[in-house]
C-alpha cells in the first residue's frame, strides 16, 4: 500500500506461487528500509584522493565516470576495467551491465557476489546435469517423503521454504536429516542431526551413497538408461566404508546409519544444499556427490524429489541466466566456447571475434588484479565487498590502490563507499520495474509502485547513460526495462534455460512463470522429466570425487575452525536491516562451552578472533549448539557498526579450483581475550562525510 510517494504497508501476494502470501521478517519490514535518511539520494564525487565526497549533478557524475573509463581504456586497454555486480539487481540491470562490459568495452572482467554464493552449485550442476539451475520446484516439497539439508540453515535463511518442509514433516510424517556443524533451528524438525566437521561433507555424501549401494538400493535401470560414469564412482565408493567416514566427519557411526536408513526408505527425497557446501574448497565436488546420490536412486526429474540448490539472493538465478559471471554469457553460454561467443556476437550485432575469448577474473582474482595494478577501475553495483569479501585487509588495500572506484548503491554510507571516487544513487525494489528469477527458476515481474528519491535511478539506467556518454549508442538505447528483458529473453532461445516466450505482458497477465518457457511448447515446472539431460549425450554424469582434507589446517597456533553464517533477523552487511531498530544486536562469536573452558575464557567476554590474515572482534558466547573445535560468527556485523566486527577480517580467500568460490565457511583461527590496544582507525572514521544537497 502506498500514498503515491511512500510505501505505507507491505503484505505478501496471496496468489504468488512461491510463498502464497507468506513473508519473512525481512520482507515484512521492508517499508522501514526504503524511506530512510541513509538512502542515497544524489551522486557524489571525490575530487582528490583525500577530499571528502561532495554532491554533484547527475550530468557531472556521468561525465566524470565516462571520461575516466575512457581514459583508462585508452591508456591501459579494456582489461583494466572491471565490474562487480550483485544477485540483488534486476535481471535487466545484470544483463545490461554485462553487455556494456563484454560487448561495448570488451572486458570480460565482470564478476559478482554470486561467486561468493552460488558458484559451486552452478558449476556442480553444470558438470553433472549439463545445465545450471535446479531440476526441482517448490511444489515438490508437498510431494516429498524425506528431506536432507546439507549446509543449509533454511529455518533462518529460507524461512518460507522451511515452513513448507516443517509442515510436511509434522503433518505427513516426512523424515528429515540435517548436516551442519551447528545444531541450528533447522534441526527442530530433524530426525537426525549430523554435526559434521566443517569441510568434510564430500566424504559424508560418498559414505551415504556407499551404504545405499551396499544395501542394493541403486536404481539400476535409471543408471543404465540415463547416466554415464557409474563404474568409476562405484570403484571410488569402496574407499568410503562407514568407519572411515565417521572418522573423517567426526560423526557417530550410529547417527550415520540412522541417516542412511531414512535415505534407504525414502521414495521421494529432496536434498537442499546451500553455503555450508558451496563455500568450501570442495564445493563443486560436493555438489556432484549430492547429485550422484539422486542419480543413483533415480530420484530426479520426478515429482517430489531431486537435488535442490537454494539460491541465496533474490535474483542470483536471473543473473546466472543472463551471463553475469566472468566466464559466462547470456543463455547459459560460456565465454571460452567459440560457438557461444559467435551466437552472442550475432544477437548483439557485433563483428565476428569481437567478444574477448578469455574468461575474465573471478571475484577474488579481480580484487587481486586491482591490488597489483593490472585492473585500474572497478564499478561496483549492489554489493558491499569491503564487508562481504574474504580477507578484508587485502580487499581494502586493493580498493585503496585503485585509480577509479565507482560505487552504485541505494544506501550511504557503506563500508565500500569509503573507497569510492564516484557514488551513484540506485532505485530499489518498488521504485522500478524489473524481473527476478528465484530458486525454482520462476520469473516474477516486480512493478514500480513509488518514485525513487532524489536523483536515484534504476541500476540499468546509470549503465546505459554512461555507455551512451562514451559513444556506445548502438545496442544501448533501451527506453524501458521491458525492452531490455525482451532482448535478454530472446537470447535464451534454444538454450537449456530458455525463456524466449516470456515478456512483461505475459508475466503481468499470468503471473510468475518457470523456465524453461520456450516459444514453442509449454513451460515446465520440473526439469528432466523425460530423462534427457542437458548433455550432448542426453545422459547425466556421475563424478567420482575423492574427499581431500582441503583448506587451512588447524595447528597449535590456530587451533579452531572458524565458520560463518547468518541469523534470521539480519540481511548480509546490514545496510538495510541495520536500520530497523528491532533487528539490532551485537557482534558475537560462539564456541562450545568445552572450548571456552579449555581456553580459560568466559561467556560474555570481549575477544579477538585471529587468523593468519587479520583480526575480528566480538563478544564471546558459550553455546552448546556449536560443535567443539568450531567457532561460529554471524556475517552481519561490519565496520559500520563496530570496528573489526566482520569475520571476513580473518577468513581465507582460497577458492574451490573449479568454481573459484572462496572457502568462507572454514579457516583456522585462535580466540584470545581482547586486550587494551587501541583499535586502528576504521573505514567508518574516515567516512565521516554527510550527504548534503
Ligand atoms: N535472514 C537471512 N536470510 C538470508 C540471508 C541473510 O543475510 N539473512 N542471505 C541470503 C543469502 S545471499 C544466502 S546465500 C542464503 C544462505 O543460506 P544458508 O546457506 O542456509 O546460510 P549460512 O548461515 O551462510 O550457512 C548455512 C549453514 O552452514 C553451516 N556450515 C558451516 N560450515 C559447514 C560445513 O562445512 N558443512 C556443512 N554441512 N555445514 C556448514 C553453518 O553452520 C550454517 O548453519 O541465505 C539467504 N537468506
Ligand atoms: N564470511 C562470510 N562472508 C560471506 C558470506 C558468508 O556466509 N560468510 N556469504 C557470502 C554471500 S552468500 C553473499 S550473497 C555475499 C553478500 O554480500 P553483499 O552483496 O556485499 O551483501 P549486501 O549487504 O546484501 O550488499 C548489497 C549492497 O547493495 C545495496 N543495495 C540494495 N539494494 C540495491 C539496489 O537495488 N541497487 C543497488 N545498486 N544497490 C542496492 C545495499 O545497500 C548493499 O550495500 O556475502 C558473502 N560473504
Ligand atoms: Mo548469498
Amino acid at each position: 500500500m502506498t500514498d503515491g510517494e511512500k510505501i505505507l504497508r507491505v503484505r505478501g501476494d496471496p496468489d504468488h506461487p512461491a510463498n502464497f502470501g507468506r513473508l519473512c521478517q525481512k520482507g515484512a519490514s521492508v517499508a522501514q528500509t526504503v524511506h530512510v535518511t541513509s538512502r542515497l539520494r544524489h551522486p557524489m564525487i571525490r575530487a582528490g584522493a583525500n577530499d571528502p565526497l561532495a554532491v554533484v549533478s547527475t550530468d557531472t557524475a556521468v561525465l566524470r565516470v565516462a571520461r575516466d573509463l575512457d581514459r583508462i581504456v585508452q591508456h591501459h586497454g579494456p582489461g583494466a576495467i572491471a565490474f562487480y555486480l550483485s544477485g540483488q539487481l534486476t535481471t535487466e540491470a545484470q544483463y545490461l551491465a554485462g553487455k556494456f562490459a563484454k560487448a561495448c568495452l570488451r572486458t570480460n572482467h565482470v564478476d559478482t557476489n554470486s561467486r561468493l554464493c552460488m558458484a559451486s552449485a552452478a558449476s556442480g550442476m553444470t558438470l553433472s546435469l549439463g545445465s545450471d539451475g535446479p531440476p526441482t520446484c517448490y511444489a515438490d516439497i508437498e510431494l516429498a517423503d524425506a528431506f536432507l539439508f546439507v549446509g543449509s540453515n533454511a529455518a533462518e535463511c529460507h524461512p518460507i521454504v522451511y515452513d513448507r518442509v516443517a509442515e510436511r514433516v509434522r503433518r505427513r510424517g516426512a523424515k528429515c536429516v540435517v548436516v551442519d556443524p551447528r545444531r541450528t533451528p533447522t534441526c527442530d524438525v530433524a530426525d537426525v542431526h549430523l554435526p559434521v566437521k566443517p569441510g568434510t561433507d564430500l566424504a559424508l555424501m560418498n559414505g551415504l551413497l556407499r551404504i545405499v549401494r551396499d544395501a542394493g538400493r541403486i536404481d539400476r535401470e535409471f543408471v543404465a538408461k540415463h547416466t554415464e560414469g557409474w563404474d568409476e564412482l562405484n570403484a571410488l565408493l569402496d574407499d568410503y566404508p562407514i568407519k572411515r567416514v565417521a572418522e573423517i566427519c567426526g560423526l557417530a557411526q550410529s547417527d550415520l546409519l540412522e541417516a542412511s536408513r531414512i535415505l534407504l526408505e525414502s521414495q521421494r527425497l529432496i536434498t537442499f544444499w546451500t553455503m555450508g557446501v558451496n563455500q568450501t574448497l570442495q564445493g563443486t565436488f560436493t555438489t556432484n556427490a549430492i547429485i550422484n546420490l539422486h542419480l543413483a536412486r533415480g530420484q530426479i526429474g520426478k515429482p517430489g524429489c531431486g537435488p535442490f540448490s537454494l539460491t541465496g539472493q533474490p535474483n542470483a538465478m536471473g543473473g546466472r541466466d543472463c551471463g553475469y559471471m566472468s566466464h559466462s554469457l547470456p543463455g547459459q553460454r560460456f565465454v571460452a566456447n567459440a560457438a557461444h561467443r559467435a551466437e552472442m556476437e550475432s544477437i548483439w550485432s557485433l563483428p565476428p571475434g569481437h567478444i574477448q575469448p578469455e574468461p575474465g577474473y573471478d571475484a577474488v582474482r579481480m580484487f587481486d588484479a586491482l591490488h597489483h595494478g593490472e585492473v585500474k577501475a572497478i564499478w561496483i553495483i549492489g554489493t558491499n565487498p569491503a564487508a562481504s569479501m574474504p580477507n578484508l585487509p587485502r580487499v581494502r588495500e586493493a580498493l585503496e590502490r585503485a585509480e577509479l572506484v565507482i560505487v552504485q548503491d541505494a544506501y550511504y554510507p557503506t563500508e565500500t563507499t569509503a573507497f569510492a571516487h564516484v557514488v551513484l544513487p540506485a532505485a530499489v525494489n518498488f521504485e522500478q520495474s524489473g524481473t527476478f528469477c528465484n530458486s525454482e527458476r520462476r520469473v516474477t515481474l516486480m512493478e514500480q509502485v513509488v518514485p525513487p528519491p532524489g536523483e536515484a535511478k534504476p541500476d540499468w539506467w546509470w549503465v546505459q547513460r554512461v555507455a551512451r556518454e562514451m559513444g556506445f549508442e548502438r545496442g544501448m538505447s533501451f527506453a524501458t526495462s521491458a525492452d531490455i528483458f525482451d532482448e535478454f529473453a530472446r537470447a535464451t532461445a534454444g538454450r537449456p534455460n530458455q525463456q524466449s516466450a516470456l515478456h512483461y505482458e505475459l508475466l503481468r497477465a499470468n503471473g510468475p512463470q518457470h523456465w524453461p518457457f520456450p516459444a514453442m511448447g509449454k513451460p515446465s515446472e520440473r526439469r528432466y522429466e523425460d530423462g534427457i539431460f542437458a548433455m550432448p549425450s542426453g545422459k547425466a554424469r556421475f563424478w567420482a570425487r575423492p574427499h581431500e582434507l582441503a583448506g587451512e589446517r588447524t595447528n597449535v597456533e590456530f587451533p579452531l575452525v572458524l565458520t560463518t553464517g547468518r541469523v534470521i533477523s539480519q540481511w548480509h552487511t546490514r545496510t538495510k536491516t541495520g536500520l530497523v531498530p528491532q533487528l539490532n544486536g551485537r557482534p558475537q562469536v560462539s564456541l562450545n562451552p568445552v572450548d571456552v573452558k579449555a581456553l580459560r575464557l568466559r561467556d560474555g567476554q570481549d575477544v579477538r578472533i585471529e587468523s593468519r590474515r587479520g583480526t575480528a572482534r566480538a563478544t564471546l558466547r558459550a553455546d552448546v549448539n556449536v560443535a567443539p573445535g568450531v567457532a561460529f560468527m554471524p556475517i552481519h556485523w561490519n565496520e559500520l557498526f563496530a570496528p573489526s566486527a566482520s569475520p571476513n577480517e580473518a577468513t581465507t580467500d582460497e577458492t574451490d579450483p573449479i568454481s573459484k568460490q572462496p572457502a568462507l565457511k572454514c579457516c583456522a583461527v585462535r580466540v584470545v581475550p581482547a586486550d587494551e590496544t587501541p583499535i586502528a582507525q576504521t573505514v567508518v572514521a574516515r567516512m565521516a562525510v554527510t550527504q548534503t544537497a
